[in-house]
């Protein structure tokens, strides 16, 4: 990729402010806002942030965003989410990216790479091509070295500055990227639709304020509310066309070229910089980007410059909290702040300035439980071996796989799912994904599940309280052998840690199910995720629902739980169980409730895929 940029002068439209050195430790930095052209006419608004004091060339920091630059010298604050950044000193610098607040152009979600035979062609790696290009050019005192680094949508926009990357990048750090927002971030986990998340965001982004129609925040349990509308096609009714998002939601509900064009993955093909993968366990929006990013690169990485750290984390936490303790979970030490002080700081300054020696491993994990971090050379990691946990009569989980009497018979065990009351994904009221008032969402992943205690449509099973603890490390995997007498069916499965009733220190814990990994797979896609296919009625098929990875202790005295259920709602949609080609379209009749049978047999014997690294109760 090639541009020529005609020097143009460093345009100030704002007086320069000054931010953060006020009264702390911490440098004080003149901020200037600019207008940065791009190669076909689109200026972006863009921020930079440089030392007031003035001193050595300095590299830049760039993250670029969709959310607006207003206010991003917070972050080089004594408590912002770059302040140990802002002590080692670099130019900073924030922009919004085309057809966002300041800047001009068109606003495309997640837009696609362009097509390398178009020579006019624009992209997000373009445009960070041609503001680094800029910045060099314009900006005094720096030392011609830029590294790239943001959350989410902004951690994919760093992902993006690596491909085709301007030769001046040096690091970047795509964090909680959303890599594949069809098979495990943001829209669609394995086909599921994530309804409340897809609608809220998407009306946030592509509807101004005075037309927006979310759910009226006079309606605090959005459940309700979610519940009320039926089907997903009186939702498409009520934005009448006017979030291109969800439209696409509706023309595109497989896999097909406009999710791939999107992915991330499919645009990955070499380690072009130094790269630091960061995500959260328990991050409710791109966990999955976080994990296939990092094992993407890993496969096409040559010369070892890939790295991976995982936390005890929800989405950004490790960015804007000390990320010790969530609810009453405590994971045993500042993690955010750790990972900000001791590998974030110092990486960029390594491969920036080049400061320091890298003491960083392949991958540095935080291990909940046992609540330590941990360095792997390889990730997953290689000493772990793959044991099987069955399922079992009497909702018992066990290493031991199905007696020989059990294996005999035709044992399952079974619910009735009914669309028309749909287990809550979290403890009602469920506010808006980010409510003003405040919301729950953030922390989803952590609640205690026995708010769903006493289901009908929920299946259990536990192990006997551990003997010894039990430590995995690597991809876990759900296999389900299951029917449905409907010709449709969502297979939810759960991995949960049971704490002793009574626990001295932390009573409040006594009992807690602590959900270690979950996820959705929509049986219709269980032969390829590019097209959907029926369920015939009452046939058993195995549903390979993947639990990705975990890095975590059971400890001695806990128990594992494995939970199944068919509805999450409204963080998914409600499969109508009753199959029609495209759920956006489904009608009110077709929602009809099912029987659904989980198999535990010797020829059916559903179980866990878990690589335990140690003890194996
Ligand atoms: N998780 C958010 C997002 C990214 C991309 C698409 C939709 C949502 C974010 O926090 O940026």
């Amino acid at each position: 990729m090639r541009v020529c940029l005609t020097p143009v002068l460093f345009l100030l439209l704002a007086a320069p402010g000054t931010v953060a050195g006020q009264g702390d430790s911490l440098p004080a930095y003149r901020e200037q806002q600019v207008m940065i052209p791009m190669r076909d006419g689109v200026s972006l608004s863009t921020r930079i942030y440089t030392p007031a004091a003035g001193g050595t060339a300095l590299p830049f920091l760039l993250t670029r965003t969709p959310y607006g630059i207003e206010g991003s010298g917070g972050a080089l604050e004594a408590n912002g989410s770059y302040a140990e950044l802002a002590r080692e000193q670099y130019i900073f610098v924030y922009q919004d990216i085309r057809g966002r607040f300041g800047s001009s152009g068109q606003f495309v979600m997640n837009r696609p790479l362009h097509d390398p035979k178009d020579a006019q062609g624009v992209d997000e790696s373009t445009d960070t091509w041609d503001t680094i290009a800029w910045l060099i050019a314009n900006v005094p005192s720096n030392n011609g070295a830029v590294g790239v680094l943001g959350i989410s949508y902004p951690g994919w926009l760093a992902a993006m500055a690596g491909i085709n990357p301007h030769p001046a990048v040096k690091a970047i750090s795509p964090q909680a990227p959303m890599t594949d927002t069809w098979l495990g971030d943001d829209f669609f986990h394995n086909g599921a639709f994530r309804l409340s998340y897809g609608f809220e965001y998407a009306t946030d982004l592509e509807l101004s304020s005075d037309e927006s129609v979310p759910p009226p925040v006079s309606f605090y349990d959005t459940y309700s509310w979610y519940l009320a509308q039926g089907p997903l096609a009186n939702l498409t009714r009520l934005l009448a066309g006017r979030s291109p998002t969800w439209t696409n939601f509706t023309e595109h509900p497989s896999y097909d070229a406009f999710w791939t064009s999107r992915a991330l993955t499919t645009w990955l093909t070499e380690v072009a910089v130094p790269t630091l993968v960061v995500g959260g366990w328990w991050d409710q929006e791109d966990f999955y980007g976080a994990i296939t990013t990092y094992a993407t690169l890993e496969r096409l990485d040559r010369n070892n410059r890939n790295y991976l750290v995982m936390g005890p984390w929800y989405h950004g936490s490790w960015a804007r909290t000390d990320g010790q303790k969530v609810g009453d979970i405590d994971f045993g030490s500042a993690t955010g702040k750790y990972f900000r002080e001791e590998i974030q700081a110092p990486w960029f300054a390594f491969w920036l300035k080049g400061k320091g020696k890298l003491d960083l491993a392949e991958a540095t994990l935080f291990e909940s439980g046992s609540n330590r971090w941990r360095r792997f050379d390889s990730w997953p990691a290689k000493e772990g071996a793959p044991r099987k946990l069955y399922f079992r009569a009497g909702g018992l989980l066990s290493f031991d796989p199905p007696t020989p009497r059990e294996a005999r018979g035709s044992m399952y065990d079974s619910y009735v799912s009914d669309p028309a009351h749909p287990i809550p994904y979290r403890k009602r009221p469920i506010e808006l994904t980010y409510d003003p008032r405040g919301s729950h969402w953030r922390p989803w992943l952590y609640e205690d599940q026995r708010f769903v205690d006493g289901r009908p449509d929920i299946l259990v099973w536990r192990t006997e309280p551990l003997t010894e603890d039990v430590t995995i490390g690597g991809d876990i995997a759900a296999h389900l052998y299951a029917s449905t007498t409907g010709s449709d069916a969502d297979w939810v499965a759960k991995l949960i840690d049971v704490f002793p009733d009574t626990i001295t220190q932390g009573p409040v814990l006594g009992g807690y199910q602590f959900m270690v990994s979950s996820e959705i797979l929509r049986g219709r896609y269980r032969q390829g995720f590019d097209r959907a296919r029926p369920i015939a009625p009452n046939s058993i098929n195995e549903y390979v629902v993947d639990l990705h990875q975990q890095s975590y202790t059971f400890k001695a005295g806990h128990r594992i739980m494995v939970q199944v259920q068919s509805t999450w709602f409204p963080a998914y949609d409600r499969n109508p169980q009753t199959f029609v080609p495209n759920i956006f379209s489904a009608a009110p009749g077709d929602f009809r409730a099912a029987t659904h049978r989980v198999y535990r047999n010797g020829r059916y014997p559903s179980y866990v895929d878990l690589p335990v690294l140690g003890g194996t109760h």
